[in-house]
């Protein structure tokens, strides 16, 4: 079974992740998992803290000549900005009052992580709520990826909308690996200006933005998860992983929302038959799964963003200690980070696509797993 652990807290000594499950033999492409950690740290309207750091993957265990050797995998990515940040976060002693966090911010994890955890401090909490996380996620997920690669799955996204700048057509899966701009992830020039004018609004107001990602997966072959238990429904899991990423606050597979509006007719893809074809569709607005089983079509979710956080004006909100009325905590933020969300969660959705597909098809070599892979219909 591939399980994936992550450690680390955003200005501690580094985010480390650990792969248990993965067959022997994939073959280890190391500046491909810092070129994906690279990626998300792009995109228009991050702040300050993307300066400070330049994402390396080590990897610590379970490879030997960049080849797994089926033993747990780990991974670190060291934290730059901790240099500026030990006198506080030292795990071996440090100065607990200088950075401590009272000023509760609405939206993130600080209120109830300190009620919950019963600290006076939220930064004992937001340290490891941060979407610094995601680098060691990112990472692990690069490595999955390369599994699924191997079978012929390939996954990619794009950024729909930021904020109320929102691109409706639809594009096929080369489109998107083809011609996604990289300053944004969107796919057209004239949403993109708009989304960047709207970034740079935002900032001078001190506000933040959120936004919708589309994600694909080709390649996927049929069978994979299973209408029999409510664990193993592959949409259950696929939008678990997306929700588990910091700051989305909804999935969507297929139509979606949308389809709840719409006449069956309208909804279901209808089912055709040719020797050369086998069953096929011409449509998919499944999003590639029914009944809880891939139906052998292109994967398609969404998922959506929600502003970050810490604002630079700083919300309406409580002193933690104190109960006094104050202004949240407005330490320095990204205004947008939608763009690197995106490359997140290509990584999470890798992750348990990965997890499913070692699941149906065992192996503790990876020639056996593309062997199985290779036979099913
Ligand atoms: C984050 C706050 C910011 C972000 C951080 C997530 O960090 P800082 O408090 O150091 O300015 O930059 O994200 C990352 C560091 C990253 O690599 O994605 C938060 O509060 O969640």
């Amino acid at each position: 079974m591939l399980r994936i652990t992550t450690a680390g807290e955003s200005h501690g000594k580094g985010m480390l992740a650990i792969i248990e499950g993965l067959p022997a033999g994939l073959q280890i492409d190391m500046e491909e998992i810092d070129r994906q950690l690279a990626l998300r740290q792009s995109g228009f309207g991050k702040g300050a803290r993307q300066k400070i750091e330049r994402d390396h993957a080590e990897l610590l265990a379970g490879v030997r000549d960049c080849r797994t050797l089926g033993s747990p995998v780990a991974i670190l990515v060291r934290n730059e900005d901790y240099k500026n940040w030990a006198p506080y976060m030292a795990p071996e002693g440090c100065d607990l009052q200088t950075r401590r966090l009272t000023r509760v911010r609405p939206g993130h994890a600080d209120l109830a992580g300190a009620i919950k955890f019963g600290t006076e401090d939220a930064r004992d909490v937001l340290e490891r709520a941060s979407a610094r996380e995601t680098a060691a996620r990112v990472a692990a997920g690069a490595i999955c990826r390369m599994l699924l690669s191997a079978c012929g799955i390939s996954l990619c996204s794009y950024v729909r909308a930021i904020g109320t700048v929102c691109d409706e057509r639809e594009y096929s899966f080369a489109e998107i690996t083809g011609q996604k701009r990289p300053l944004l992830g969107m796919m057209r020039e004239d949403t993109e200006q708009r989304a960047v004018d709207l970034i740079l609004r935002t900032q001078q107001e001190g506000d933040t933005l959120g936004g919708v990602i589309e994600l694909r997966a080709a390649g996927v072959k049929s069978g994979f998860g299973s209408c029999m238990t409510a664990r193993e429904r592959l949409d259950a899991r696929l939008v678990g992983a997306l929700m588990s990423v910091q700051a989305i606050k909804g999935a969507e597979i297929g139509l979606g929302f949308a389809a709840a509006a719409l006449p069956g007719s309208r909804v279901h893809d209808e089912i055709f038959y040719s020797d050369a074809r086998a069953f096929y569709r011409t449509s998919n607005r499944a999003g590639g799964i029914e009944g809880g089983m891939s139906n052998g079509e292109e994967l398609i979710l969404r998922a959506a963003m929600k502003p970050l956080p810490t604002l630079g004006r700083g919300l309406q909100s409580v002193d933690l200690l104190s109960h006094e009325r104050v202004r949240a905590a407005a330490e320095r933020s990204d205004v947008c980070a939608v763009t690197a969300c995106a490359v997140v969660l290509e990584h999470v959705l890798a992750s348990e696509l990965a997890a499913v597909l070692l699941e149906r098809l065992g192996g503790d070599r990876l020639d056996e797993v593309v062997d199985r892979y290779r036979r099913l219909p």
